[in-house]
């Protein structure tokens, strides 16, 4: 006979698993209590429909509630049911003839099981396929309005936006700390339609005609044969294309330079690349390059510290941001623009503003700040929101308008042509989170997923049928408005226009804009990148791009590579520099920014306690670095454990915090611990070996060759020694307690890193 075995049933957890004493808490709030959990819910009848069902409340790995509205969590409901809502008693076992018989072909609950799962990938998109994503809200200034007659850039308005981050070349699990361009792009859920500002971290592009596009990504992407190197641009296809191809050296030396690297997210700029056009509410013309300007500063990695951190923790930014918007530091950017005159030859200052290989510095032309975006809430299920996202620059609303850039013009088929194949047709936008928030009345019909169901009979224009709806909008409140520019009469011919053909000015204006730490590290990425080629051709092409820059540039790579400087083949161009441009010498507020606090097992729980909350106080996020997980102290002052030892590495910290020098023990486990172990395995105690624990030494040593602060007290000196740290060093703090170590570091903290340390600010 045929027999399904029954599963037993599953008994409820008491408490929420993983959910620690006390979570990280908002910078200066307290964190709020998780509620009860109370899986699974209580069966009703009768069962509501799937999207009713309610859940319990979900909670992250700091213990805090997701935000997850219950309703909304699709697993939860009292049964568990096929995809036509029929109970299952059983989803574990496959209907068999006999137990150890074989599996029956009418079993459909196998076959809907397995054949839905077999689906659940969609292609990952082409580039950018590495992303995080936030939802926000845009506050304008009103200091467009002038300018633009868009809604959204009215005084006061306010639009929720859904903006998502990315590398460019990696897959979608690759790590997140590689050298690469990141995308910033912004979904503005206006009330007269989308608006998508699909921008990048970095203001210039690597080619300047979109037809060239497969070309500079078949050369990025990892080699078709082996498919290796994943993410990275330090291979021999990539220095191959943007040596022969010199419009690309602008923006392969904001690769090269610590853009390419970004600290986190947060703290990058973003840029719209291409000059747009704006549109006022009499028909005048702008023209326009869009900025985001990060309020915690522009800030990056080391070089080493990326590395290390592609293995430590490879979602690093992916964390940095949920974490940092979980514990309420919400990361803001000020949307700024650079406008100019939109005469006819499209240039401003001799700069072609066509040429999206160019930037136009911010000297010359200031960006003027015309609203602020905050991202306040995390989404709650990634594929749904950050993967089917789908943006395209030819989302415009009235007021925004194109320009001949011929990049641009390609992008605004590709976009649109991409998301068919990855989203699986025509009906992307039905998607929850690319439905527009204005009203939506197309005559766009049926196609793959459609999902609407349209009333009417008419869906075409004219009509008598449907009582001749829907209407035009007036010329005056219409996207798409074609400005009446002048285009100049014209053969057809595939050229560019000769302003295009200079490569090599704004580079040197770029380079000759660095402080020497800046360039230092811009050599070192170069002779790193070019280490890693295996054709010494390539090596010696990239060499002659190199003195075209930048003398000094061209002979330190050379050196580092082992190889001849060849001189320019053209004289350099004298730039004004842009101090705009460095990412040194200012200072930056201390929101999210991550300080580790080193402890023993038994040090002064009541100190750290107090010292964690003014980390906290401070805006900043405190990990506390123990022996192992364990509380510190007991009771409702004890101190939770984020970090231990064997699990921490100095590249999640911005800086360090060290209580006393923790003592190593033979086993590398703490001491108290260690004795703990012993009395339940009956095994010896391991026995405390002198001096200070190797992993916190390692610990301290990086983040002092990361440039990072660290302070100490009760004996830090003597971990600074077994460190090798110099004593006096820049950044190095001993001081007698906690709270003034702490205040020493933040002042450490503003400028990012304590630049001293390197060897070309010293
Ligand atoms: Fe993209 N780009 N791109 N790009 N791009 C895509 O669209 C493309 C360019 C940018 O988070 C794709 O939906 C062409 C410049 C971002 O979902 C694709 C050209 C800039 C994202 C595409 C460019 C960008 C994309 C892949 C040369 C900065 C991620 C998946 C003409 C201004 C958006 C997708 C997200 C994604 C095409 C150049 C930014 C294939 C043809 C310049 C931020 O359509």
């Amino acid at each position: 006979a045929i027999v399904a075995k029954k599963s037993a049933p599953r008994t409820p957890p008491a408490e929420p698993a993983g959910v620690p004493a006390e979570n990280n808490g908002a910078p200066g709030r307290p964190a709020p209590e998780p509620p009860a959990l109370n899986e699974p819910t209580e069966p009703r009848e009768p069962l509501p429909p799937k999207a009713d069902q309610s859940g319990p409340d979900t909670f992250t790995p700091t213990g805090r509630a997701t935000g997850v509205p219950r309703e909304s969590v699709a697993q939860s409901g009292a049964y568990l049911t096929t995809a036509q809502g029929a109970r299952l008693y059983d989803t574990d076992h496959s209907l068999k003839a006999g137990p150890r018989g074989p599996v029956l072909l009418q079993d459909h609950h196998l076959r809907e099981k397995i054949t839905h799962f077999d689906h659940e990938r969609i292609p990952e998109r082409v580039v950018h396929a590495r992303g995080a994503a936030a939802h926000g809200v845009f506050q304008a200034y009103g200091t467009a309005a002038r300018i633009t007659k868009a809604a959204f850039l009215a005084k006061g308005a306010e639009t929720e936006v859904f903006v998502r981050f990315s590398t460019v070349l990696g897959s979608r699990g690759s790590a997140d700390t590689v050298r690469d361009t990141r995308g910033f792009a912004t979904k503005f859920y206006t009330s007269e339609g989308t608006f998508d500002l699909v921008g990048n971290n970095i203001p210039v592009f690597f080619i300047q005609d979109a037809v060239k596009f497969p070309d500079i990504i078949h050369a990025g992407k990892p080699h078709p044969d082996r498919e290796i190197p994943q993410a990275q641009s330090a291979h021999d296809t990539f220095w191959d294309f943007v040596s022969l191809h010199t419009e690309a050296t602008h923006h392969t030396l904001w690769n090269m330079s610590d853009r390419g690297i970004p600290r986190s997210y947060r703290m990058m700029e973003g840029f719209g690349v291409h000059t747009f056009r704006l549109v006022n509410a009499k028909g005048a013309t702008t023209l326009v390059k869009f900025h985001w300007k990060p309020k915690l500063g522009v800030h990056s990695l080391v070089w080493e510290e990326a590395q290390i951190t592609n293995g430590i923790d490879p979602d690093f930014h992916r964390r940095d941001l949920a974490d940092a918007i979980e514990s309420g530091a919400y990361p803001q950017w000020e949307l700024g623009v650079q406008t100019f005159p939109d005469t006819p030859d499209q240039r401003f200052e001799g700069i072609d503003l066509l040429d999206p290989t160019k930037i136009v510095p911010e000297e010359l032309a200031p960006v003027q700040p015309i609203g602020v975006m905050t991202l306040n809430r995390n989404p709650s299920n990634f594929f749904a929101e950050t993967e089917q996202v789908a943006f395209h620059p030819g989302h415009l609303v009235p007021g925004i308008d194109i320009t001949d850039d011929p990049l641009l013009a390609g992008r605004l088929f590709s976009y649109l042509d991409t998301q068919i194949s990855r989203l699986g047709g025509p009906n992307f936008a039905q998607i929850p989170v690319n439905r527009p928030h204005a009203p939506v009345n197309d005559m766009l019909r049926d196609g793959m997923h459609q999902t609407a169901v349209h009333s009417g009979t008419a869906p075409y224009r004219p009509n008598s049928l449907d009582g001749g709806c829907p209407f035009l909008a007036g010329a005056d409140t219409g996207a798409y408005i074609e400005v009446p520019v002048e285009t100049p009469a014209a053969h057809k011919v595939r050229e560019a226009p000769d302003s295009f053909a200079e490569h090599f000015r704004q580079p040197r204006l770029f380079w000759l804009s660095m402080t020497p730490v800046e360039r230092e590290h811009i050599i070192s990425a170069y002779t790193f990148e070019l280490s890693k080629c295996y054709e010494p051709t390539i090596r010696q092409r990239v060499l002659g791009v190199l003195a075209n820059i930048d003398t000094e540039l061209c002979e330190q790579v050379a050196a580092g590579l082992g190889l001849p400087a060849p001189a320019a083949t053209q004289p350099l161009a004298e730039p004004e520099p842009s101090p705009a441009l460095s990412q040194v010498g200012q200072t930056w507020p201390l929101d999210g920014r991550v300080v580790g606090i080193v402890t023993g097992p038994d040090g002064d729980v009541k100190a750290l306690r107090a010292l964690r909350q003014s980390v906290l106080d401070s805006g900043m996020v405190p990990l506390v670095i123990a022996p192992t997980p364990a509380p510190l102290g007991t009771g409702k002052n004890a101190v939770p454990v984020q970090r231990t030892f064997a699990n921490a590495r100095s590249v999640e910290f911005d800086a360090l915090l060290v209580a006393g020098a923790p003592a190593a023990t033979a086993d590398a486990k703490g001491p108290r611990d260690a004795k703990a172990g012993a009395k339940k395995t009956g095994r010896k105690a391991a026995a405390a070996v002198p001096g200070t624990d190797p992993r916190v030494l390692l610990l301290v040593a990086e983040a002092f060759r990361h440039a990072k602060a660290i302070g100490g007290w009760d004996g830090a000196e003597s971990v600074w020694q077994e460190a090798g740290l110099p004593a006096g060093a820049p950044g190095l703090v001993t001081a007698k307690n906690g709270p003034t170590a702490l205040s020493e570091v933040i002042g450490l903290l503003g400028t990012h890193r304590v630049w001293e340390r390197f060897p070309a600010s010293a």
